[in-house]
């Protein structure tokens, strides 16, 4: 008798082991059947679908992934870089995820902290270096030793320095192409909550909140993917957007001492010891007030100068008008309506100007109905 009552007990385990391996067998056919269709789908009308999937098989190769940015962090740089570890954690928490760097921004001290990464953790990392194509700026250069690298950017000007390079310069902002990433392969890539406010911060930022050309149709449906996750919007936007009074009062000083060129370039120019006699700004409190100049009609180009011991920094700004050969011409690059350059006296700020001025005035001439 207890013979039978073992044997039946033996069946119904195989049974019920039979049921679940098979159950788990329908699972991981699904999600096959799920990623062909997506990728049929995607190859069709996603010219990008193929390097994504790249990158997406990098990730799952490597156990160590070392995420980089560039130097003189901005909203774009810190919520690619941390808001791409969080989504890797979220999706395969069992691999070691950094941020590595050498520098930071006070003012997006509410995203989460970088890490310090020890020399001997790149042996066998994948490094992901996002929002740069010029190896000069990447922050942290110990990226080299890592044994495979990644470049993500959307820059216009953007070396080619990994393995895969990915580069869009049509997306609003690095952080977009992270969520087009993970929404692209939704059942391997988990956004959750942390994740979406990083890389909230960083299409709001880089897309000047929404206002920028750039801000197109595919940046606001990205953003909206985010909102999905309860992120808490109106805590962001204090953060990034309400400021200490000097920081209040230099908005003062630009709207009082900016200066315009015959046609209408706006610009500014701040000595280096400026930020010292004004309340201790620092040179990005400094420069990041050149978006005040962006709404003068008629002044379709507008641009800061900031003074230091070697050189002078100088962030330019335009409205319809494509600035990337002007910036290249003054050691510089970038996108077509925001760049930067480098100058090294005031003679070549007078030239940089004067060229300018001819660029607006030449606009102006055949498009006489914008401002
Ligand atoms: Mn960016």
């Amino acid at each position: 008798m207890s013979e039978f009552k073992e044997k039946v007990t033996e069946i119904k385990d195989k049974v019920v082991k039979g049921a679940s391996d098979a159950i788990d067998s329908l699972k991981k056919g699904a999600n096959t059947i799920y990623n062909a269709i997506d990728s049929a789908k995607s190859d069709i009308d996603d010219p990008n679908y193929n390097i994504k999937k790249a990158i997406l098989d990098k990730i799952k190769e490597y156990d160590t992934i070392i995420i980089h940015r560039h130097v003189r962090p901005d909203g774009d740089a810190i919520g690619t870089s941390q808001g791409l570890k969080a989504l890797i954690k979220n999706s395969y928490p069992e691999k070691k995820v950094y941020v590595a760097s050498s520098d930071k921004s006070d003012y997006l001290s509410f995203l989460p902290k970088d890490d310090n990464v020890a020399k001997e953790l790149y042996d066998n990392a994948l490094a992901i270096v996002v929002d740069t194509g010029d190896e000069a700026r990447i922050s942290n250069q110990n990226y080299k030793l890592a044994k495979e690298i990644i470049k993500i950017d959307h820059h216009d000007t953007s070396a080619d320095f990994g393995v895969i390079n990915y580069c869009d310069p049509t997306s609003a902002s690095c952080a977009n192409l992270i969520v087009n990433l993970a929404t692209t392969f939704r059942y391997e890539l988990k956004l959750n909550q942390d994740a979406a406010t990083c890389l909230f911060v960083g299409i709001v930022t880089d897309s000047g909140r929404f206002r920028y050309a750039s801000a197109d149709s595919r940046c606001f449906k990205e953003a909206s993917k985010l909102l999905e996750y309860n992120i808490d919007t109106q805590s962001i936007y204090t953060k990034l957007y309400v400021e200490e009074e000097n920081k209040f009062n230099l908005k003062k000083y630009v709207y009082s001492k900016y200066k315009m060129t015959p046609n209408g370039v706006a610009y500014i120019y701040f000595k280096d010891n400026f930020g010292k006699k004004h309340g201790n700004l620092s040179k990005e409190d400094i420069t990041s007030t050149i978006n005040l100049l962006d709404s003068i009609k008629g002044s379709m180009i507008w641009i800061l100068f900031s003074e230091g011991k070697e050189s002078t920094r100088v962030r330019l700004r335009s409205r319809y008008i494509n600035i990337t050969e002007l910036a290249s011409k003054y050691n510089g690059g970038g996108h077509e309506n925001a760049c930067g350059s480098t100058v090294y006296n005031k003679k070549q700020v007078k030239e940089l100007l004067k060229d300018a001025d001819t660029l607006l005035k030449e606009f102006k001439l055949s498009h006489k109905d914008l401002y």
